[in-house]
């Protein structure tokens, strides 16, 4: 089945890279903006998924900086929102300390973002969630903030399996089918779902989107 892609629900006029926030009481931007967090596991696709998002390269530069990883990244889009970049969390190579040092960060982040419109989950439709996945979607559901999951890599299963994954991942998290998106950077599969789906959350949070 091909569908015959829409109009683009998200066309990217512009896009501004303004700092980093290293520490939980460090630098952020100051901005009235309405903003969307992405977040996920390291490795799970996240800088891949910026970049189909966005379709720009500049993401994934900064979010291969050195240093640049381990902050939150801030970009504003079309002078309308912030997309703020979590830094990935739980790589299996890295210590214990080391391991939970993103909490505390994206905690606070997380707290104090007065018009945090939500956060977009990405996890690896082929795995189960980690117990990083769990915190912080149960964090997010705490906080009561509006949740996209997206499920990264769905091109690695045949159509049917990914459609199965998708299904128990939602069943097991209790998800709606519409915060659910399989999506593909390979592909752009779920690219214009995703992109719709920010909009929405935007005009929720009072935001401007055309
Ligand atoms: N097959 C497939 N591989 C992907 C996809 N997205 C990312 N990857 C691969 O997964 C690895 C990690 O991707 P990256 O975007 O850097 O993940 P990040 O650490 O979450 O920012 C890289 O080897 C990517 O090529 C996808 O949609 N499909
Ligand atoms: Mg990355």
């Amino acid at each position: 089945m091909t569908s015959i892609p829409g109009p683009d629900p998200l066309v990217i006029r512009s896009l501004e890279f303004l700092g980093g926030m290293a520490s939980a009481d460090g630098w952020r931007p100051e901005t009235d903006l309405p903003e969307i967090a992405f977040a996920g596991r390291s490795n799970v696709g996240k800088s891949s998924l910026l970049n189909r998002l966005v379709r720009r390269k500049a993401i994934a530069r900064v979010s291969r900086t050195p240093g640049r990883t381990r902050e939150i990244n801030f970009f504003k889009v079309n002078e309308q929102f912030i997309l703020a970049d979590l830094p990935g969390y739980g790589y299996a190579r890295v210590s214990k300390a080391r391991k939970a040092d993103w909490r505390p960060l994206i905690e606070d982040y997380l707290r104090k973002t007065p018009r945090l419109a939500g956060v977009v989950q990405l996890l690896d439709i082929r795995r189960e969630p980690s117990e990083d996945d769990m915190t912080m979607l149960d964090f997010l559901a705490e906080l009561e903030v509006p949740t996209i999951v997206v499920l990264t890599k769905s091109d690695k299963l045949s159509r049917i399996a990914a459609a199965e994954r998708a299904e128990a991942i939602m069943r097991g998290l209790a998800l709606e089918r519409d915060q659910t998106i399989p999506f593909s950077s390979f592909t752009g599969e779920g690219r214009d779902d995703l992109a719709l789906a920010l909009t929405g959350l935007l005009e929720a949070e009072g935001g401007e989107t055309v």
